[in-house]
């Protein structure tokens, strides 16, 4: 019988070839692909995402749990997607223009999928009038701004500029983080949401779309 506690656990490991087999498998036993997702896929990423934010777990092993997630998710997309699933929510993610680091804005993206919202990655280097075309061409509720570099985190007051601009900015939750990132400056350029890290990230996001 299809056992998404073991599917979780592979999962927390990064056993992206058993995490599809076990996916599959409970698939082929007639179990629903939410309950899939939300039993064993999102049930793993949570605990790595709990882990990781208490520093029991480091990079390497949150980007192999994902490869794992993604994994899972390669069976388990068409299914959703035919039984008409809705996402929570969709987060277009980016670091700001002139920044090129992205690994900590991909573990935030990975992070927020594990979660069930939907992220559209636009990468790095990113310039505020892209942010704005993303949210409106997918009616994203959250823009993510990552930014590593003190010289570049001063982009994000653009992205949020150019929503105002935009006319756009009530209808979307900015949310700001990386490295040099603070509460304060989060505060200081009008953005909705500072997280510290990917994790905390998230569960942010989950909160602004189910609010
Ligand atoms: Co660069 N780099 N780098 N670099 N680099 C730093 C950031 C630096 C602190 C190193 C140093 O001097 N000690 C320094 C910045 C100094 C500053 O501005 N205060 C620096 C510099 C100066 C530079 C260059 C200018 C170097 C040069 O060319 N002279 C150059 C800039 C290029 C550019 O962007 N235009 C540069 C280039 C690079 C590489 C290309 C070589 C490479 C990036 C590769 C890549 O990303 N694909 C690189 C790297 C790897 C680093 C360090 C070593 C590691 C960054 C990293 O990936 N950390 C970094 C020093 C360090 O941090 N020890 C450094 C791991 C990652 C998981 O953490 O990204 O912080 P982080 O993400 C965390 C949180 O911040 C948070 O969640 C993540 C996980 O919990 N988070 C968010 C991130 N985004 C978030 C968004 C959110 C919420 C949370 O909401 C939306």
């Amino acid at each position: 019988m299809a056992d998404l506690k073991a599917l979780s656990e592979f999962l927390q490991k990064g056993k992206a070839k058993e995490v599809k087999e076990l996916t599959q498998q409970a698939v082929d036993e007639g179990l629903g692909p939410q309950e899939i997702l939300e039993g064993g896929l999102m049930a793993g990423m949570d605990v790595i995402g709990k882990k990781f934010k208490n520093n029991e777990v480091f990079v390497p092993e949150v980007l192999i749990a994902a490869r794992a997630m993604n994994a899972g998710m390669e069976v388990l997309k068409p299914l959703l997607a035919d039984a008409g699933v809705k996402a929570r929510g969709t987060v277009v993610i980016g670091t700001v223009k002139g920044d090129l680091h992205d690994i900590g804005k991909n573990l935030v993206a990975m992070m927020m999928e594990g979660k069930g919202l939907t992220v559209v990655d636009l990468g790095t280097d990113v310039p505020a009038e892209k942010f704005v075309e993303a949210v409106n061409a997918n009616n994203a509720q959250i823009v993510a701004c990552s930014a590593l570099l003190t010289t570049t985190m001063k982009e994000m007051e653009q992205v949020v500029k150019a929503f105002q601009d935009a006319g756009t900015r009530d209808q979307v939750k900015v949310m700001v983080g990386g490295a040099p990132v603070t509460d304060s400056f989060c505060s200081s350029i009008g953005a909705d949401v500072y997280s510290p890290d990917a994790a905390s990230a998230a569960e942010a996001a989950v909160e602004l779309c189910d609010a």
